[in-house]
Formats: structure tokens, C-alpha cells, sequence
């Protein structure tokens, strides 16, 4: 028997399930019982690693998870594929948690929910009627770059291959008078949503290349509101712009510059569609640096106006009561989480929606259509630049 205390003791660090290398294993709040040894990791914790293993190393655990992707192990002699495992931010309500339903309900999938909020995202996933066996719960605050980093670490240590990874996460500031900042600085809507996303998806591409799942891909959450001003929707005040970039250049945290990407006055609805306006840039500009490199899918899109979700929980409680019959009746432009969770589960897995650089959306039959994106939400060198600025803000240039 193996004890393998995965640093539960740190939030940061808490990771619950694991599901592929070592079978007989069970887990309760980070401390994994496991069939070849006793393993103490104290990485997160920045000491040695101390490991009393009656199996000679932990790479046998490796080998036993990077099986080739398909395998012609079955009897009709048809070739099987692997469960893919699929990383999801912000798994723990709405969009991210019918998404990560939707996928385990298949038995295709494994799901690593990555969540700043551990007990509320295992919670979530027990009350959805998710098999536990389905998903791994591993702390990710996105509004800290060294939580991005120290889960990036765990994740690695969980030894599952990462096929996948949907950045879902976002918080939505409609009402906030002042700003907040994440922990290094950064406003917070654009912070979490964008910059913590940025660095996430940057060190998880090695992840994503080196998987032998014959379809990885990157998947960035986009929005109407932001990525659409040729609709109605899109034209809604206040309207995402990011103009030159200025404020983002100059670090986002009010001191030597302005907390708003085009460098304006504080204003949390705009904060949040500009930040979706960078989440769609950035899905274009991996795709021009490393589609054809890495053979990744890269690809974004707008799921329908979910009016029911968290994302609208600081908003006031007439908005909270209106918007969705609104959106239902009104601008049909409404769809249930389930339905939104299918969507996005389709991009994560549908054979047929390989295309990179594509920006998905759905009509009234629910069929999915390449979407086109407004002018700034293309403009491929203001992609460029804030691919640029972006990596000096969260330390990678
Ligand atoms: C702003 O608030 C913030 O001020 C700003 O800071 C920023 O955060 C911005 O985008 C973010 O939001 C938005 C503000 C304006 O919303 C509210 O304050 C919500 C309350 C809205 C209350 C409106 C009630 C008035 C109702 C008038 C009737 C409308 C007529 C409808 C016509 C129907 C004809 C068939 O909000 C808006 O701009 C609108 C927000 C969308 C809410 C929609 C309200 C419409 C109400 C419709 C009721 C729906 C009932 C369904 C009935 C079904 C019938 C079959
Ligand atoms: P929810 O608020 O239900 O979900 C957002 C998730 O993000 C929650 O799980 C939340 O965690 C998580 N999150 C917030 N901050 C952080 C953080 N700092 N670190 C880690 N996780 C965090 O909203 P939705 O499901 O509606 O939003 C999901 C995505 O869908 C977003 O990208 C949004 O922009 C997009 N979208 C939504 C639309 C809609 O109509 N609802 C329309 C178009 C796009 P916690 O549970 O702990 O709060
Ligand atoms: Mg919007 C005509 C269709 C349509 C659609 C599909 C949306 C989606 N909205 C539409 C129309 C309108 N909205 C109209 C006509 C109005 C003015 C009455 C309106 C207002 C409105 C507000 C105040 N809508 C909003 C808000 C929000 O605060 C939401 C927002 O912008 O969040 C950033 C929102 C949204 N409308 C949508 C969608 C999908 C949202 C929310 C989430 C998002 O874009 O990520």
C-alpha cells in the first residue's frame, strides 16, 4: 500500500482523484492510497521530496498512463480509444460544470476540474450525479499567477495525460463601482479572466503537444457581447475596445496606469467584455503560432446566452429577475446550462469540429456554424500585440 500525500494541507495544492496509473487507489482529501509504495510530495511546499516506495519509481506509474492512445485490445478487433481527460476552469457552477457533466456522462471522459473553490467543485460535481470516478478536483485560482503555476505542478503530478483544456472561468464585475486586483496586481476581470488563462494555457501547451489523443485541443471561451458587434447583442453599452493597449502595457493596476486595457475609466462591464475580446484574440493567435506545430486544435466560441448562471451574481437583483425571461421570450437568444454544456462538450469531443482558429456558435436547430468575429476581435497584429504584452505580464518574456 502506497500513501502519497499530495500537500493537501495547502489549498492550493489540494487535488482529490486520480484515475488511470494506480487502480486500487483511494483518496480523501489529497492523501491517495495507492497499491506500490508510499510517497510524501512536498514539492508545493518548495522541500525535498521524500519518498519511501516499496516499487523502485514513480515512473512505472507514468509508463502505465502514457498508453498509446488507441489500443486494438478489444475482442470484435475493433480499435478502442483511450478516456480522454479533459482540464475545465471554473468547473464548479454553470457553463464549466454541464460541460464537465456532460463529458463524464459519456464514460469517454475524465475531467479535471480545475477550481478556486475545492469544496464547492467537488459539491457541485456529487450533486450533478457525476460518478466520482470521473473527475479530479485540483485547486486553480486564476486571479494568482503562482497558483496557475502551482497547479500546472499538480496537475503534472497526477501522471494523466491532458488532451484537452477549457478555459471557462470568468468573473463578471457589472456593478463594482472601484476595481479589484488579483493577487499580483492585474484588474481583476481581466486578470482572472484573461491573464490567468494566458499563462495557464502557455504552460499547458507542452502538456497538450506531447498527449498522444489523436485530437488535442485548447478551447477558449468567447461571448457575443464581446466578439460581436455586427449583432444587437454586441452593441449593447458599455462596448468592448481595447484601443492601443495602453493601460494593459502599463500593468493594469491603477498606480502608473489605467485599469482598463484602452486606458479609460474603471468600468466592470466593459473590463469583462474586453477581457472575452482578448480570450478570442489569443485563441487566434495560438492558432497562427502553433497549429501547425504542435497539431493542436485551438478554438473559441459562444455558447448562447446562459441567463441563468453565477456570472450574474453581482448584478442587481431586477436584472437577476429579469434577464432571463427576457433572453427566453424576448431575444430568444436563452439556451439552459444542459444545452450550453452539450455545446461546449462538442467542441471538447466531436470528431468533426477539429478546425483550428474557429470561432463556434450555434443556431435555433442547435446545429454549430464557424462564426465570424467583429473587426477588433480579428484584427490579427492587435492579437499580436497583446500576445506580447500579455507574456511580459505574467512573466514568460
Ligand atoms: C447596467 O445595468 C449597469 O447600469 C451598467 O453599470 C453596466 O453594468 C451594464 O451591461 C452592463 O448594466 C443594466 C440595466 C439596464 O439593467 C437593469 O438595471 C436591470 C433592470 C432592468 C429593468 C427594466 C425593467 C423595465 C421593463 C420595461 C419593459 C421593457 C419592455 C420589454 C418589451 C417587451 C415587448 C414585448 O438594463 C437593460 O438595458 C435591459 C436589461 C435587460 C433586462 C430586460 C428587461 C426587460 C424586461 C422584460 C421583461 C421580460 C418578461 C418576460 C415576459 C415574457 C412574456 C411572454
Ligand atoms: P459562472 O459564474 O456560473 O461560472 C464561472 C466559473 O468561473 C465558476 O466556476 C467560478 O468559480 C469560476 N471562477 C471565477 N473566478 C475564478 C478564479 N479566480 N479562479 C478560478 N475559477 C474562477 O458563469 P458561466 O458559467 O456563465 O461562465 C462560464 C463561461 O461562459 C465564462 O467564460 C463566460 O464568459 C462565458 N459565457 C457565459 C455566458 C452566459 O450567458 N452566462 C454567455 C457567453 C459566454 P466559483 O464557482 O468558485 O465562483
Ligand atoms: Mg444582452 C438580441 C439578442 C441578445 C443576446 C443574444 C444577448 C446576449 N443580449 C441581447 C440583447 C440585449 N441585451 C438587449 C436588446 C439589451 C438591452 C435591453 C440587452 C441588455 C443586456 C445587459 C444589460 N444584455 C446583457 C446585459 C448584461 O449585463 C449581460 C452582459 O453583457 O454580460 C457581459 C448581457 C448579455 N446579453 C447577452 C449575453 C450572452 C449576455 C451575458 C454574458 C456574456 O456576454 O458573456
Amino acid at each position: 500500500m502506497a500513501l502519497q500525500a499530495a500537500t493537501s494541507f495547502l489549498p492550493s495544492a489540494l487535488s482529490a482523484r486520480k484515475e488511470g496509473s494506480v487502480k486500487d487507489s483511494a483518496s480523501f482529501l489529497g492523501v491517495r492510497l495507492a497499491a506500490d509504495g508510499l510517497k510524501l510530495d512536498t514539492t508545493a511546499l518548495g522541500l525535498r521530496t521524500v519518498r519511501v516506495s516499496r516499487s523502485a519509481d514513480i515512473r512505472a506509474q507514468t509508463a502505465a498512463v502514457s498508453s498509446p492512445s488507441v489500443t486494438p485490445a478489444s475482442p470484435s478487433g475493433k480499435k478502442t480509444l483511450r478516456k480522454g481527460t479533459a482540464v475545465i476552469t471554473g468547473a464548479s457552477s454553470g457553463l464549466g460544470l454541464a460541460t464537465a457533466k456532460a463529458l463524464a456522462e459519456t464514460g469517454k471522459w475524465h475531467v479535471i476540474m480545475a477550481c478556486r473553490d475545492f469544496l464547492k467543485a467537488s459539491r457541485a460535481a456529487k450533486a450533478a450525479g457525476m460518478d466520482k470516478d470521473s473527475f479530479t478536483v485540483v485547486h486553480l485560482d486564476l486571479a494568482s499567477l503562482d497558483s496557475v503555476r502551482q497547479f500546472v505542478r499538480n496537475v503534472r503530478q497526477l501522471e494523466m495525460p491532458i488532451d484537452v483544456v477549457v478555459c471557462n472561468a470568468a468573473v463578471y464585475q457589472p456593478t463594482a463601482k472601484e476595481p479589484s486586483y488579483t493577487a499580483d496586481g492585474f484588474e481583476m476581470s481581466v486578470g482572472v479572466n484573461h491573464l490567468g488563462h494566458f499563462l495557464l494555457a502557455r504552460e499547458l501547451l507542452s502538456d497538450l503537444q506531447s498527449s498522444d489523443y489523436p485530437s488535442k485541443r485548447l478551447i477558449i471561451v468567447g461571448s457575443i457581447t464581446a466578439g460581436n458587434t455586427n449583432t444587437l447583442a454586441g452593441n449593447v453599452p458599455p462596448k468592448a475596445n481595447l484601443g492601443d493597449l495602453r493601460g494593459l502595457a502599463g500593468g493594469l493596476n491603477g498606480v502608473g496606469s489605467s485599469v482598463m486595457i484602452d486606458g479609460g475609466e474603471f468600468d466592470g462591464a466593459k473590463a469583462y467584455k474586453d477581457s472575452k475580446v482578448c480570450n478570442m484574440l489569443t485563441m487566434q493567435e495560438f492558432h497562427r503560432r502553433y497549429h501547425e506545430e504542435t497539431g493542436v486544435t485551438f478554438a473559441s466560441l459562444y455558447p448562447g446566452c446562459i441567463a441563468t448562471t453565477g456570472l450574474f451574481r453581482e448584478h442587481i437583483p431586477l436584472f437577476r429577475l429579469l434577464f432571463p425571461p427576457f433572453q427566453k421570450y424576448i431575444t430568444k437568444g436563452y439556451v439552459s446550462e444542459e444545452e450550453a454544456g452539450k455545446r461546449l462538450a462538442q467542441v471538447v469531443s466531436d470528431p468533426s469540429l477539429t478546425k483550428s482558429g474557429v470561432y463556434w456558435s450555434w443556431n435555433k436547430n442547435s446545429a454549430s456554424f464557424e462564426n465570424q468575429l467583429s473587426e477588433e476581435a480579428s484584427d490579427a497584429d492587435k492579437a499580436k500585440k497583446l500576445w506580447e504584452i500579455s507574456e511580459k505580464l505574467v512573466g514568460l518574456a
